[in-house]
């Protein structure tokens, strides 16, 4: 199959919610058993994007040679970083007062880059999400009448996002969600209001490409695929972590991806605020002065 996403090579990933604020990680909420009211306090409060402008990240991205961006629209904490009408939980509401959304399409867009949207089916906060501060996989569902609710939910978050932005161009699915959460109408939902989307894996087959996380496994021949990798060993924003991969890491890894027909999509983990840390952007940039300078790639 022919699609902009069998040649793009490379790509952005933003870990970008609450969980910044609290600069540990965006796993945050469940290891350190938040309640919500606590979670809202140090975290979703402080999260201000004050300095956050998604034109920056475009820009970043485009400089640093790549051709798409996925941004987590929500994570596993359930905070919707648009104008949702399903939940008060989101960044119109609390913390930013901003359709974070909106405004990174339109920058992804006017950049002339592809938009993608990251969304997470778990959700620590939702009363019938089976899942709440367990550190492993949520095992089974306690009632089905539950079970109908939360993917209502869900499906009713992704309609939203599939509706207000005009073309996206993909869906990254992700989970720690019990079977059976019915992917393949969810992707069908998806597929009908955005016909040319590409859509991971993570929500079942059939998909548009694989993902592998933090490891380069080419899928079988003539499957698209995509490897997604941290710059340092977190996604979301962690103060104290700095064991950050070299550019010559970097490329090395984009080498070993489109050398197997395959995409890498490389995170960065905004603060608070909303700008990418200088690492990163070094990090990157530096990378991206050496695919220039060697444009055969
Ligand atoms: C995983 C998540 O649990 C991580 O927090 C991160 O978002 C990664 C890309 O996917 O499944």
């Amino acid at each position: 199959m022919t699609t902009w996403f069998s040649t793009a090579r490379y790509g952005m990933f933003i870990h970008y919610g609450p969980y910044s604020a609290a600069a540990r990680g965006e796993w945050v909420a469940n290891r350190e058993s938040y309640t919500k009211d606590c979670y809202i306090k140090d975290c979703v409060l402080p999260f201000a994007a004050s300095r956050c402008d998604p034109r920056e990240w475009a820009r970043l991205a485009r400089d640093a040679g790549m051709g798409y961006l996925v941004l987590t629209t929500r994570h596993h904490d359930g905070f919707c970083l648009w104008d949702t009408g399903t939940t008060e939980f989101k960044a119109t509401r609390l913390g930013p007062r901003r359709d974070l959304v909106r405004e990174y399409v339109d920058a992804v867009r006017a950049a002339g880059l592809k938009v993608g949207f990251y969304y997470s089916t778990a959700d620590w906060f939702h009363p019938d999400y089976p899942g709440a501060h367990h550190r492993d996989w949520p095992h089974g569902w306690p009632d089905e009448a539950g079970r109908k609710r939360f993917i209502q939910y869900c499906r009713a978050q992704l309609e939203e996002l599939m509706t207000r932005y005009g073309k996206i161009d993909l869906l990254w699915h992700d989970g720690c969600i019990p079977e059976p959460f019915d992917g393949i109408e969810t992707n069908a939902l998806v597929k009908r209001l955005q016909p040319h989307i590409m859509i991971n894996n993570r929500a079942g087959e059939p998909c548009d490409f694989y993902s592998c996380e933090q490891a380069i496994k080419p899928a079988a021949p003539g499957r698209l695929w995509e490897a997604c990798m941290t710059l340092n060993d977190n996604w979301g924003y962690h103060a104290g972590d700095n064991n950050w991969k070299t550019p010559r890491q970097v490329i090395r890894m984009l080498l070993e991806t489109s050398g197997n027909a395959g995409n890498l999509l490389l995170n960065v983990g905004p603060r608070a605020d909303g700008t990418i840390p200088e690492e990163s952007e070094r990090i990157l940039r530096e990378a991206g002065d050496w695919l220039r300078r060697n444009r055969e790639f």
